[in-house]
């Protein structure tokens, strides 16, 4: 057997750009790339969704009871008539949704940029489904979606405006029922001049309707600000102290925070949910797990809200999950960028899983992924490669992602990055042999975010493949909207998973 050996993990120093560590201070309440959140309440429950871009089921959904704890419900896009897999580019597909509930329905609209006709409404009566086929509302041209009654039961739809008039925010009243847009649409106030003017959110709170945006760029400089009017159509006016929320031009170690929506408790109390990354490393800072849900308290001060970021601190929740697939349906933390998930991976039903290859129409993918939840972290399968050859994978997007190729005796890495892909280390391993392919993100030995470490475990003894920067899998590098998934595919005939292992490493593990 020829391998290459494991390295030490060097001590980890902090260089003089890298912000304080974001462990034990401000954490996601719904970590990983879970952009976009949206949020409403049915009484004492809350339900959350995100966007979700190329990956299939679409439009991850959520409840908690208290707004700091999570539990994933299912994807509200599931079926190919509401999202069909593969068929978008990285980072096209679904963007920002909102989530409503009104008049005793759960309503979800939402932009698949990647040629639908139009902004895509689906609904239902149980959050976890079904939800129904959507309804495409044409002539609204432009991105964000927002759904906001007002008492007589009138639909706005208020969405960043991409027509030729330039972009701002618009609004326009809807026949959901039938998807007819009932009136050209106006344009609303648009923020305080800063650049994209996006994610708007109508509220009526007393007296008032309020516009929440974003604003800034959905980079450093992102932003949440408010304006407030009389009548839903306007005319707004903007608050004097916006923007409400931005950690621009600051060492905060939750960057780019932007793209909010308000709730409000049964106690009367409210809160908003906003996304944010988590960047390390030198400058520019590099974030790798995408673009985070975050949540603050607010209080409402002269009929406007101010954002107390102290009021739901909290230490880092335990991530860590084993999935041995039991019960012959998936878990919906799992999700393919390529071809569905139905085509290529099959829950066993005495467990265990089989995997199938297969890529999407465009050539993306087909792989079971999970999105990757923390700084450090180990993602490990146990594979039977008697009857065919897989891989594990760690994806940022169609150019840049590394994965561990196990087939017929020889396990090595890959690396893509751009238009360059490296095969950086190799193992033989006995034919027919049961493998753990292992992958981890671990503190930086270099300037970058972490370090990117690809293994393989072999009777018990690990062997280390490659260990590289993990800058060349992070958002600044690469671009787009979406983080790092990590999982599994086959390659070629059948590969059977017995077990998948993500184990959250905290700094107290060894990194
Ligand atoms: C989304 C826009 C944004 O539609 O990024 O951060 C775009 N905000 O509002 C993609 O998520």
């Amino acid at each position: 057997m020829t391998t290459t050996s494991t390295q030490p993990t060097p001590a980890r120093t902090r260089t003089p750009h890298e912000a304080p560590d974001a462990l034990t201070s401000v954490v996601p309440i719904i970590p990983g790339f879970h952009p976009d959140p949206s949020v409403c309440r049915v009484g004492d429950d809350y339900y959350l969704a995100n966007s979700s871009f190329e990956y299939a089921p679409g439009v991850p959904l959520w409840h908690s009871r208290d707004l700091l704890t999570w539990t994933l419900v299912g994807n509200i896009l599931d079926r190919p008539d509401q999202f069909p897999a593969g068929h978008a580019p990285s980072s096209r597909g679904v963007f920002a949704p909102t989530l409503r509930h009104h008049d005793g329905r759960f309503w979800l609209i939402t932009t698949d940029v990647s040629d639908r006709p139009g902004q895509l409404v689906v609904s239902a009566e149980d959050p976890a489904g079904p939800w129904t086929a959507p309804t495409f509302l044409g002539g609204l041209h432009g991105i964000d979606p927002d759904l906001a009654w007002d008492d007589d039961g009138t639909c706005y739809v208020t969405y960043c405006a991409t027509d030729p008039d330039g972009v701002g925010i618009a609004q326009a009243r809807v026949d959901l029922e039938s998807g007819a847009v009932l009136e050209t649409p106006r344009r609303l106030w648009s923020g305080t001049g800063l650049a994209h003017p996006e994610a708007p959110h109508l509220y009526r709170r007393g007296a008032y309707w309020y516009l929440l945006v974003a604003e800034g760029g959905t980079e450093r400089g992102h932003s949440v600000s408010i304006a407030r009017a009389d009548r839903p159509d306007g005319p707004y006016v903007g608050a004097p102290a916006n923007p409400v929320l931005s950690h621009r031009s600051t060492t905060h170690p939750v960057q780019n925070t932007g793209h909010a929506d308000l709730v409000d408790s049964a106690d009367g109390s409210w809160a908003v949910v906003y996304l944010g990354v988590r960047p390390r490393g030198v400058t520019p800072m590099f974030h790798v797990n995408g673009r985070e849900t975050f949540l603050a308290g607010i209080d409402w001060v002269d009929y406007w809200p101010v954002v107390d970021e102290d009021r739901y601190l909290r230490p880092v929740p335990d991530t860590s999950y084993t999935d041995t697939f039991d019960g012959g349906e998936l878990h919906p933390r799992w999700a393919s960028p390529g071809t569905g998930l139905p085509e290529i991976a099959e829950a066993q039903p005495g467990g265990g899983l089989r995997l199938r290859p297969g890529d999407g129409p465009r050539g993306a993918v087909g792989a079971l992924t999970a999105r990757t939840l923390d700084h450090a972290w180990r993602f490990e399968a146990d594979l039977d490669l008697g009857h065919g050859s897989g891989a594990l994978l760690l994806r940022l997007d169609d150019a840049h992602w590394c994965e561990v190729r196990a087939d017929a005796g020889l396990v090595r890495a890959v690396v893509r990055i751009g238009p360059l892909e490296s095969h950086l280390g190799a193992t033989v391993t006995p034919t027919g042999s049961s493998l753990t392919l292992r992958a981890e993100a671990l503190g930086p030995t270099t300037d970058g975010p972490d370090d990117v470490r690809l293994s393989v475990v072999v009777d018990g003894t690990e062997h280390e493949l490659t260990r590289f920067d993990g800058r060349y899998l992070s958002t600044e590098v690469a671009g787009g909207f979406t983080g790092r998934v990590v999982g599994l595919r086959a390659l070629d005939g059948t590969v059977d998973v017995s077990e998948v292992r993500y184990t959250q490493f905290t700094r107290d593990s060894t990194e």
